[in-house]
């Protein structure tokens, strides 16, 4: 297995419903290793550049309200982001956090545990995780300086 890094982002349902902690130690328990972390005020152009792949998707713009907080009245768009270090670092990551739709996503898992589809189906998810190594990639340039990463 090679080693990894994989960006994290408790989302704002997840910081609302102070789910941050238990987030955190569910990483820090599967071994991983976390080398950033910093609170980031999430901007239009950002929460579009993160979410690229997705436009066009009809989910799209709820999910710009979404990241950026304006459902859950977080104070200057404010959200945690992590890099996450270690073999398998991704996919790892992605077990932990349970399937895109909390509603099929394992018991036990971070989404499957804590998410749920609201009654007018917007996912309430809890964290973001890259999804494969070129996203990992692209999206921790976009939210983090090299300088910001701890070296490996
Ligand atoms: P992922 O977060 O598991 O990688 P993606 O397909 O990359 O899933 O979608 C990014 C985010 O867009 C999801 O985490 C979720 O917040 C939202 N999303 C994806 N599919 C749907 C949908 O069918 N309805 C509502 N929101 C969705
Ligand atoms: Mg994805």
């Amino acid at each position: 297995m090679p080693i990894e890094q994989t960006l994290i982002l408790i989302k704002p349902d997840g910081a609302a419903r102070r789910l941050t902690g238990l987030a955190v130690d569910r990483l820090d328990a599967s071994g991983l290793e976390m080398v950033a972390a910093k609170m980031v005020s999430v901007s239009e152009d950002l929460a579009r550049k993160h979410y690229q792949d997705l436009a066009g998707k009809p989910f799209f713009e709820n999910l710009i309200r979404y990241i950026r907080g304006e459902f859950h009245g977080l104070k200057d768009h404010r959200i945690l982001a992590l890099v996450y270090r270690g073999e398998g670092a991704i996919a790892r990551v992605r077990q932990i956090a349970g399937a895109t739709n909390p509603e099929e996503a394992a018991p036990g898992t971070i989404r499957g545990s804590f998410g749920r589809v609201t009654t007018k189906g917007q996912f309430e998810n809890v964290i973001h995780a890259s999804g494969n190594a070129a996203d990992a990639a692209r999206e921790i340039a976009l939210w983090f300086k090299p300088a910001e990463i701890l070296p490996s």
